[in-house]
C-alpha cells in the first residue's frame, strides 16, 4: 500500500502525516518540474529519493514519467524525445525504481468539468458532465481548470504543457486512433532494451474519462484495447496500471474481467470509486462501495484471486473536513480509502486461510 506524494514544494501533504496512515509502505512520486521530453538525471532522482528516505519512505513507483505529444503524434522530434526517455529510464533503473506509470492521452491528462462539486454531505469532489465539456472552448479550458484549482498545481496539468494548445490540436488533426496506437507500439518497442536491462515495468494508465473528448482520440478505454496492447507488445516490460476510477467512468466496463484478462501484467493499481448520476455525468465518491457505483470488494477480490503482488494506492479522494489541497489529493479522504482497502485485503487474506 502506497500513497502518491508530489515531492518537496509541490505537495500540501507532508510525509510525516502520510507516515501516520496505517499500512503505508512506500510512496509513488514524480519530478513535477520536468516537462515531457526532458531527461531525468541521476542527480534529480537521488534528490527526490533522499527527500523521501529522510522520512523513512522508499519510492516504489514513478508516476508519471510523462510522454511528450511529439511521441504520441509521431513528429520528427519523436526519436529525440524517446532517446531522452531512455536516459530517464536508465537513471530510474539504476536507482532501483522499476515500475513506471505513464499515460498516452493526447493533450490532456484526466479531465473533469468541476473540481469542487459539493456533495450532499458537504464534501467536495471532482466531477464530470459531458454537456458542460461540450460547451467548453478548448483554448479557454486550461484557464478555467487553473481557476478552479485555486493556486494548487493540477497533477497531469503541469505548467508549460498546455501553452501551445491550438497548435497541438492542429498537430493531432490527422492522428486517428489507429495511428495513436501504432505510435504507442513504436514507443514501447523503442524502449524495450533499457527496460529489460533494468527489469523495468512500464504500466500504462487508462484514459480518463474512458472515451474520446474534444475530438481527440483515446485508445486505452476498455478490455479489448488493453488486451490488444498487451498482446501486440507481448513483453514483460509492457503492462497496465489498473485504475478503477478511470475505467469505471464507463459503466459498461467489466473491471473484474479486465483484471483477469491482463493475466498478471498489472504491477500497479489505483483504487477509487465513482458514482454515475446520469448518462454523461459522474462524480468521484468515497472509496466505500455503497457510496459509488463500483463494487470495490469485487475488484480487490479479483486482485487477491489472481495473486496480485504489486503496488496499489487509493487514487483520488474527496475534500473533507475543510481541507484545501491539490484537487483529488488531500490527506484525509485518501487515508480513509487506504484503511478501507487494507480492511478488505485483510479480510480476504484471513478468510482464505
Ligand atoms: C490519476 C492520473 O486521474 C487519475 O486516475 O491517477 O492523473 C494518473 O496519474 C496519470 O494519468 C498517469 O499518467
Ligand atoms: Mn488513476
Amino acid at each position: 500500500m502506497t500513497l502518491r506524494w508530489y515531492g518537496p514544494g509541490y505537495d500540501t501533504v507532508a510525509l510525516k502525516d502520510i507516515k501516520q496512515i496505517p499500512g503505508i509502505q512506500g510512496v509513488v512520486t514524480s519530478l513535477m518540474g520536468k516537462l515531457p521530453g526532458e531527461v531525468w538525471t541521476d542527480a534529480d532522482i537521488a534528490e527526490i529519493k533522499a527527500a523521501a528516505s529522510a522520512e523513512g519512505f522508499e519510492i516504489l513507483v514513478f508516476e508519471s514519467i510523462n510522454i511528450s505529444d511529439d511521441i504520441k503524434i509521431g513528429t520528427e522530434k519523436r526519436d529525440e524525445h524517446i532517446a531522452n526517455y531512455i536516459k530517464s529510464l536508465e537513471a530510474a533503473g539504476k536507482a532501483g525504481i522499476k515500475t513506471i506509470c505513464y499515460n498516452f492521452m493526447p493533450v490532456f491528462d484526466w479531465t473533469r468539468s468541476d473540481l469542487w462539486r459539493e456533495r450532499e454531505d458537504g464534501s467536495f469532489t471532482l466531477a464530470y458532465n459531458q454537456e458542460v465539456i461540450d460547451q467548453i472552448d478548448v483554448a479557454d479550458f486550461r484557464t478555467s481548470m487553473e481557476k478552479m484549482a485555486d493556486g494548487h498545481l493540477l497533477p497531469g496539468w503541469e505548467p508549460g504543457r498546455l501553452d501551445r494548445i491550438r497548435e497541438l490540436f492542429a498537430a493531432y488533426e490527422d492522428v486517428t486512433e489507429e495511428i495513436l496506437f501504432q505510435n504507442l507500439v513504436y514507443f514501447l518497442n523503442a524502449i524495450k532494451d533499457v527496460c529489460l536491462k533494468y527489469d523495468i515495468k512500464m504500466a500504462i494508465h487508462p484514459d480518463d474519462p474512458a472515451w474520446p473528448i474534444f475530438g481527440l482520440p483515446r485508445i486505452i478505454t476498455d478490455k479489448e484495447q488493453i488486451v490488444r496492447l498487451l498482446t501486440t507488445v507481448d513483453s514483460p516490460h509492457n503492462n497496465l496500471t489498473f485504475c478503477s476510477g478511470s475505467l469505471g467512468t464507463n459503466p459498461k466496463n467489466d473491471m473484474v474481467g479486465i483484471i483477469h484478462a491482463a493475466k498478471g501484467r498489472i504491477p500497479f493499481a489505483h483504487l477509487r470509486n465513482v458514482r454515475h448520476n446520469s448518462e454523461g455525468d459522474f462524480e468521484e465518491s468515497a472509496h466505500l462501495s455503497r457510496d459509488g457505483s463500483i463494487d470495490m470488494f469485487a475488484i480487490i477480490k479479483a486482485f487477491h484471486d489472481t495473486g496480485f503482488d504489486g503496488v496499489y494506492r487509493p487514487d483520488h479522494g474527496r475534500m473533507i473536513w475543510g481541507e484545501k489541497a491539490l484537487p483529488g489529493y488531500g490527506l484525509y479522504d485518501r487515508a480513509l480509502g487506504a484503511a478501507y482497502i487494507e480492511g478488505i485485503w485483510e479480510a480476504l487474506e484471513k478468510a482464505g486461510k
